[in-house]
């Protein structure tokens, strides 16, 4: 009976913690996309629906005809400057991962995009069990410019080491009480 009990408990565990240290996708728009939206706050009310922590990746489902997606500074996303952006992604779907905590700032390059609302910025977060590796306080570096894929997967495997230690001590402590 105790020994089912214990099992279904760790379970339990195993199950909520898989679940919440997982990492999301988020797709820029809903349904709508990355566009020239039909109301100039249609990016902001999207970004206040949700909640970004660090190793999601942003999605962004786009023309890649007539559109791109740029990240930049606070400055160039306020003026809309499209001159200078860290990277500018030309592929849909673009990927872009959320690496570390911070404001991250979004815009369409194309002459006029920005102004007519085509432009998201977010906050970043740590996940509530999440790497330590930035002290908290510390400014974020400037958004990657290394390839995406590779940084979320040094995230990932990282988080996964934290998770499994995690586990074990969670395993051993259990196995200690059954014991004593
Ligand atoms: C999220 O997107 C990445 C590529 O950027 C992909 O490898 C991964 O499988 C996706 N995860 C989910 C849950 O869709
Ligand atoms: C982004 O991720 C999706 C799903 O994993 C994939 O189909 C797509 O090719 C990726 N985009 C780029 C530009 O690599
Ligand atoms: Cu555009």
């Amino acid at each position: 009976m105790a020994d089912a009990k214990i099992t279904a408990c760790l379970l339990g565990v195993v199950v909520a913690f898989l679940s919440c240290a997982e990492a999301t996708n988020y797709t820029v728009g809903g349904s709508e996309g990355w566009n020239i939206p039909s109301s100039a706050g249609a990016y902001s009310d999207w970004a206040s629906q949700h909640t970004f922590e660090v190793g999601d990746v942003l999605v962004f489902d786009f023309d890649s005809s007539n559109n791109d997606v740029a990240d930049v500074t606070k400055e160039d996303y306020d003026a809309c400057n499209t001159d200078s952006p860290f990277t500018v992604l030309s592929t849909s779907p673009a990927n872009y991962s959320l690496d570390t905590a911070g404001d991250y700032y979004f815009l369409c390059t194309t002459a006029g995009h920005c102004s007519q609302g085509q432009k998201l910025a977010i906050t970043v977060t740590e996940p509530p069990s999440g790497p330590t590796s930035s002290p908290p306080g510390s400014p974020p570096p400037p958004s990657p410019t290394t390839g995406a894929t590779t940084s979320l997967s040094s995230v990932s495997s990282s988080l996964g080491v934290a998770r499994l230690v995690l586990l074990m001590s969670i395993l051993m402590g259990l196995l200690s009480q059954l014991f004593s």
